[in-house]
C-alpha cells in the first residue's frame, strides 16, 4: 500500500489532479493509459474544499471556486492484485494554521511525495511553499501542471519546460532531496489545446507509476 502526498503551492492544481485522476477510474479510461490496469475507486473525501466568497477569488483568470482547507483523500484499488493505496492533497495555503497542519500531517504520513508546480507563475515563487516542511523523504517525484499556460512555440515551450526541471532539481539538490523523476501535466480539460489527451493522462500515469511500482 501506497501513501501518496501531492504537495505544492495554492493553486497549483492539486485538487485538480485528484479529480482528473478519479474520472479516469470511474470511466475506466485509466485502462488504456500507458501502464494502464483496471483499477477501482475505494473511497473519495473532497469533504474540505471551501467555496470562496466571489470577491475573494483568489485565481481570476481560472475562476478558481474553491480552496483545499482540509485534505483531499483519495482511495483506490488494483483490481488484479487487490493492493489499495491512497493520495492526499492538502491545501497549499499554509499561511492558514488549519491548512498547515494538514500539509505537515500529510508530509509526515506519506510515503511518497509529489512536489506540484504550475507553468502559469514563477517557479522562484512556488518554492517557498516547500521552506517550511521538515520531513521529506530523499527523494521524491515532481509533477509541472498547467502544461497549456507555457507560452510559445513548441521548441520555447520544450526549453521552457527543461529550464523548469533544472530549477526544481537546483532547489531540492541544496536540500539533499532527489527528483525521481518528472511528469508533465494538465489538470483540465482545456479547449483548443492539441496534446491535452496525452497531458491529462499522464496525471493518471504519473499516480500508476508511483503506486503500482512500490
Ligand atoms: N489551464 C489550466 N488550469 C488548471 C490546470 N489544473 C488546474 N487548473 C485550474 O487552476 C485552479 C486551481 O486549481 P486547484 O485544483 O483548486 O488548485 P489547488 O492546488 O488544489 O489549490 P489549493 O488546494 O487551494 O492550494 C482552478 O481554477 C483549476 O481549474 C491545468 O492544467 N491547466
Ligand atoms: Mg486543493
Amino acid at each position: 500500500m501506497v501513501n501518496i502526498g501531492l504537495l505544492g503551492d495554492i493553486s497549483v492544481g492539486k485538487t485538480s489532479l485528484l479529480r482528473l485522476f478519479v474520472r479516469y477510474l470511474n470511466k475506466g479510461d485509466i485502462e488504456n493509459v500507458e501502464g494502464g490496469k483496471k483499477c477501482t475507486v475505494v473511497k473519495t473525501d473532497f469533504s474540505g474544499e471551501a467555496t470562496l466568497p466571489g470577491g475573494e477569488k483568489e485565481d481570476k483568470l481560472n475562476q478558481k471556486e474553491t480552496k483545499t482547507i482540509h485534505p483531499n483523500r483519495v482511495v483506490f484499488r488494483e483490481d488484479d492484485n487487490n493492493r489499495a493505496h491512497t493520495i492526499f492533497g492538502p491545501g497549499g495555503d499554509s499561511s492558514r494554521a488549519v491548512v498547515k497542519m494538514g500539509i505537515i500531517t500529510i508530509s509526515r504520513i506519506a510515503t511518497q511525495i509529489i512536489a506540484v508546480f504550475s507553468c502559469d507563475r514563477e517557479i522562484e515563487i512556488q518554492f517557498k511553499f516547500f521552506n517550511d516542511i521538515r520531513f521529506f523523504p530523499d527523494q521524491i517525484f515532481a509533477c509541472i501542471n498547467k502544461v497549456d499556460l507555457i507560452k510559445g512555440n513548441k521548441t520555447q515551450k520544450q526549453k521552457k519546460l527543461e529550464e523548469i526541471k533544472k530549477q526544481i532539481e537546483t532547489f531540492f539538490k541544496e536540500k539533499k532531496i532527489g527528483i525521481k523523476d518528472f511528469f508533465i501535466t494538465c489538470g483540465e480539460t482545456v479547449e483548443g489545446f492539441d496534446d491535452i489527451e496525452s497531458y491529462n493522462n499522464q496525471v493518471a500515469e504519473m499516480i500508476l507509476k508511483i503506486t503500482t511500482a512500490n
